[in-house]
């Protein structure tokens, strides 16, 4: 288990005990002290999760072990110690992750499985290739989706097993991060806080997703990335909920087209695009005209010290850093306007890129995830998206700005909530 932390709805478990037949079943998380970058806020979100998995596994007397350190070290000896017949693990498109199974591949001499928990569409089936934007993923994945949006077979593996004690703080203490940046008070992590808090976005908000998810003020948004990012729910188990809803076809399909299409494109962009973390990932047209522009004046100049403080020129700016940092999410809109605007304010498009993803992955919630990659990627060179009016420093990378915003929702009243 590493990407899909929970229990219900995980095909990769579910596909460990149809296999393991009348051998025992076991779940086993190997835990890095230090991840990506990663602040003691991503692994408070993460262990408090984790403590769920521990109990609902309890429950159904299915051992849990967590190992701390280098996977392959720590897996191989965990197989060849208990003669494991076989070992499943979960998709996961990062480098670090595919680096990881390949690292256990070649200290093993197991059936190694890998089973994608995380997409509808398994991604690997989608396409074999980088996807260009949404419309070119789209009718892959709709042409195939019906006989995999289904809904989930229940797990019959009955076991007597002794089951391990986990000694949680033991693993908080031993965590090399940083911890000034800590837990949030408005979001409760795992399964159950997942699964109630997008059955009142259903019920609540949805209706007013496909109008005003774009507006900040609003809180239209399902806030559920932070889930999706450590696998706390099941996106298959979302779709089910929402095409099993009453509620109107427009909300629907506006939040479906967020949560498969626009996911399942993050992850083939960075299942396919090694340079998925760098400039070097953008399309030819954009690294064309970035190039072009990239002696252009820059009115602004700021340090990386000065966006991650919020000491930009920009009210608006400085408040949606404000709310990454405190809140450890900032809302999508504002992710689009936040990081174009690091591109305009610095030297070149690699040090927006590099300033955005560090600031990305240091304060939120769902940072190191495929969708952050292809989010900023996005924003700073235009990946899934077309070439615009030439323009300034952004060449034809599309341009977003003030009054943009202004036109959209009340940024006084965004700012306003977000002052020091
Ligand atoms: N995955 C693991 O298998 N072990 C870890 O210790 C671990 C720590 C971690 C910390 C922060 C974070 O954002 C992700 C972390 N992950 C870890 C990865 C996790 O599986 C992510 O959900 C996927 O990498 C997203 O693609």
């Amino acid at each position: 288990m590493s990407r899909d932390q929970r229990v219900e709805d995980n095909w990769a478990l579910l596909h460990a005990a149809e296999i393991s037949g009348d051998k025992s079943l076991a779940v086993l998380f190997n835990l890095v002290p230090e991840f990506e970058g990663a602040a003691l806020r991503q692994y408070w979100f993460m262990l408090e999760g984790l403590k769920e998995v521990y109990r609902e596994l309890r429950s159904r007397n299915i051992p849990f072990h967590i190992t701390v350190g280098d996977p392959a070290g720590n897996i191989s000896e965990y197989i060849r110690k208990n003669r494991c017949g076989a070992l499943v693990t979960d998709f996961d498109p990062l480098k670090i992750k595919r680096r990881w199974k390949k690292e256990v591949a070649g200290s093993i001499d197991t059936a190694f499985i890998e089973v994608d928990a995380h997409n509808i569409v398994p991604s690997r089936k989608v396409s074999g290739k980088q996807e260009y934007a949404a419309y070119t993923i789209r009718p892959k994945i709709e042409k195939v989706l019906d006989s995999f949006l289904t809904d989930f077979p229940e797990p019959g593996k009955k076991q007597q097993i002794d089951l391990p004690p986990v000694d949680w703080d033991k693993l908080y203490d031993n965590l090399k991060v940083d911890r000034s940046v800590g837990p949030v008070e408005w979001l409760k992590p795992g399964a159950a806080a997942a699964k109630k808090s997008i059955g009142r976005f259903i019920e609540e908000r949805i209706e007013r997703y496909p109008g005003e998810s774009n507006d900040p003020n609003k809180k239209a948004v399902s806030d559920i990335s932070p889930y999706l990012h450590f696998g706390q729910i099941s996106a298959q188990r979302i779709a089910l909920m929402v095409r099993e809803a009453d509620i109107s076809p427009d909300a629907r399909e506006a939040y479906l087209e967020e949560l498969i299409i626009r996911r399942e494109l993050s992850d083939n962009y960075c299942l396919y695009n090694d340079n998925y973390d760098s400039t070097a990932g953008f399309p030819d047209w954009a690294i064309k005209t970035l190039g072009e522009h990239k002696k252009d004046k820059r009115e602004f100049n700021y340090s990386g010290e000065e966006f991650e403080n919020a000491r930009t020129h920009d009210p608006l700016w400085n408040a949606a850093q404000r709310e990454m940092v405190t809140r450890g999410k900032m809302h999508g809109y504002m992710r689009m306007y936040w990081a174009k605007k690091i591109l305009e304010w610095t030297s070149g498009p690699e040090e927006a890129f590099e300033i955005a993803l560090h600031l990305n992955d240091r304060y939120e919630l769902d940072g190191r995830d495929p969708n952050g990659y292809a989010g900023i990627a996005w924003a700073v060179g235009g990946v899934h998206d077309r070439a615009w009016k030439e323009r300034e420093i952004f060449g034809k990378i599309r341009y977003m700005n003030y009054n943009g915003c202004r036109r959209k929702f009340n940024v006084d009243e965004y700012i306003d909530r977000y002052q020091d």
